[in-house]
């Protein structure tokens, strides 16, 4: 087994944000809190007592605002990688990960075109940014670490790194979904992102919905790109390198999901929260702010159920959890304003003595809460529009110890190819069936709600976040997880399965230390 430490031979990590938030205290002085969100819940274990380096932006402050270095490094201390900030100006910000990031990608992305707002000044911005994240990995890279860069923030690093002249071998993955060509084909520049996109030597998508859409896009655009498939994966021949493409659904840490919301303070919890409850089922949402998490309709198809089967009055409450994100972008503030005016409109026509339908939360849960609430809801009511993933269903279920929650999945959240089987499905754009479902749910047996509740688990304990890790970097540059240089001696390993079909080892860790959770770093 090759086990080769050289410290050249690290993981590096490239995200938007870094895995920290810095917040300024009453005194001026800085505070570094660990950071939250899917990304991080994904990477930041599997990075820890590696040696392996994180690049992002950090925050809101400005390089010159303080010791940077310095607070990095503390904040770093204990976790056994580095993190390095690349500084952008306000404008930078604003054009870059506000504009072309999330008024172009993301609402193109998830198929929402309308929501585009195809500004050229954002286009020439983003790509000096990744220019500049470039830099910083130039820095502290050496030719045989490998870069791995995360999400549609930096599409155009690769290229940025191979005008530079770095070689070293780069994969990229995209949390988000990849459109199909009818869609793609509106963005202005699509011919320079595919282009940038093949820099890279793997790209990784969610599903492989998302890496048949991609492919579909090379063939219309990049006619002199040879794409040659045999089983999971696809190569595409490009000027004479070969670009790997490969769908590898993220997960969560199952085992420490599970574990932690076993514990006495998630339980204790879980009894307060149905104690103020009595005999009502708790339907669950929990989503970010986002018109791709299709809360309005969610909101819709509650009252539809409502309206249609007055026997759930009074037997059920909608608990919605909202995540502040995005606050800058004037679609999100709407987006807000919405969501209560339906939610102040369905308490005002179902609310009667001692029954509220809709208990609405708009803040960060501690994780104590947030697990308190997957424990303890009756139904999980999960109806993106389009999502990437979906870590949400896949949290939910690894903390339902009691095998007696129901997961209610839209059909376009990348989770659902996972999960399909033991959830319900629904097209979240159809409130009436959205309704009628909610209604099965809860008259649904503890029988078939057991069956499928442990094929849930099942499925997501399979194939964890360690899992996910080992088979993109197997993939990438043939090495899993745990041939990367330890900087400690200890290392407590476990089975995991591998794809695609083989065994490997993958490294148990510690709970996730971050109890008070801020908002998600890489949105
Ligand atoms: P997100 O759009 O952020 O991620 P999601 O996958 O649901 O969506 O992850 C949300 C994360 O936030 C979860 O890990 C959850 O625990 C956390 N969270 C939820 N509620 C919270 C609360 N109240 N307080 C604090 N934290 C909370 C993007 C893509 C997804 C993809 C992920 C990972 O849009 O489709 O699944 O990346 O690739």
């Amino acid at each position: 087994m090759d086990q080769d430490v050289s410290p050249e031979n690290r993981l590096i990590i490239v995200s938007n944000r870094l895995p920290v938030v810095l917040t300024r205290g009453e005194n001026g002085s800085w505070d570094v809190r660990p950071g939250s969100g899917g990304l991080v819940t994904a990477l930041a274990p599997v990075l820890r007592n590696r040696g392996g380096i994180w690049i992002g932006w950090p925050g809101t402050v400005q390089a010159e605002d303080l010791h940077l270095e310095e607070l990095l490094a503390e904040a770093t201390r204990d976790s056994g990688y580095s993190l390095r900030a690349v500084a952008l100006t306000e404008e930078e910000q604003a054009k870059y990960y506000q504009g072309f990031s999330n008024e172009i990608i993301w609402p193109l992305f998830h198929d929402l075109q309308s929501n585009c707002n195809y500004d050229p000044d954002y286009w020439f911005t983003y790509q000096k940014v990744n220019r500049r994240f470039a830099d910083v990995i130039a820095e502290n890279s050496a030719p045989h670490d490998f870069i791995w860069i995360h999400d549609y923030h930096l599409m155009a690093v690769a290229k940025e790194l191979r005008v530079m002249g770095i070689r070293a071998r780069c994969g990229f993955f995209l949390h988000i979904p990849f459109p199909s060509p009818d869609i793609f084909l509106k963005l202005p520049w699509r011919f320079q992102v595919l282009s940038d996109l093949l820099e890279f030597d793997l790209l990784g998508f969610q599903t492989l919905r998302d890496r048949r859409n991609f492919v579909q896009c090379i063939r219309a655009l990049a006619k002199e790109v040879a794409v040659v498939s045999r089983g999971q994966m696809t190569t595409l021949h490009v000027e004479g390198r070969q670009v790997r493409v490969g769908a590898f659904p993220i997960s969560i840490d199952y085992a420490e999901f599970a574990d932690h919301s076993a514990t006495q303070e998630v339980a204790d919890t879980a009894w307060y929260i149905h104690e103020d409850l009595p005999q009502r089922k708790i339907i669950l949402g929990v989503d970010r702010l986002d018109y791709t998490k299709g809360i309005p309709q969610k909101l819709d198809a509650f009252r539809t159920a409502l309206r249609k089967f007055p026997d759930l009055h009074e037997k059920i409450v909608l608990v919605q959890v909202v995540v502040p994100s995005r606050f800058n972008i004037p679609k999100y503030l709407d987006l807000k304003t919405e969501i209560e005016r339906k939610v102040g409109e369905i308490n005002g026509e179902f609310t009667r003595s001692g029954w509220v339908p809709i208990h609405y939360i708009y803040r960060n849960l501690n994780r104590r809460e947030l697990l308190a609430y997957y424990r303890t809801a009756e139904i999980a009511l999960i109806t993106p529009l389009k999502d990437g993933m979906n870590l949400v269903a896949k949290e939910y279920c690894a903390s339902n110890l009691e095998h007696n929650g129901v997961l209610i999945l839209s059909e376009f959240a990348g989770a659902v190819a996972q999960l399909q089987k033991g959830a319900m499905v629904v097209n979240p754009y159809d409130v009436e069936g959205v309704g009628r479902v909610i209604y099965q749910a809860v008259c649904m047996s503890a029988e078939e709600r057991r069956f499928r509740m442990r094929r849930l688990r099942h499925s997501i304990r399979k194939r964890d976040v360690y899992w996910w890790v080992n088979s993109f970097l197997q993939a990438a540059i043939s090495k899993r997880l745990d041939q990367f240089p330890l900087v400690e001696d200890y290392a407590p390993t476990r089975e995991v399965d591998h794809w695609p079909g083989s065994v490997c080892q993958a490294v148990v860790h510690g709970p996730v230390a971050d109890d008070d959770r801020p908002s998600s770093p890489h949105r």
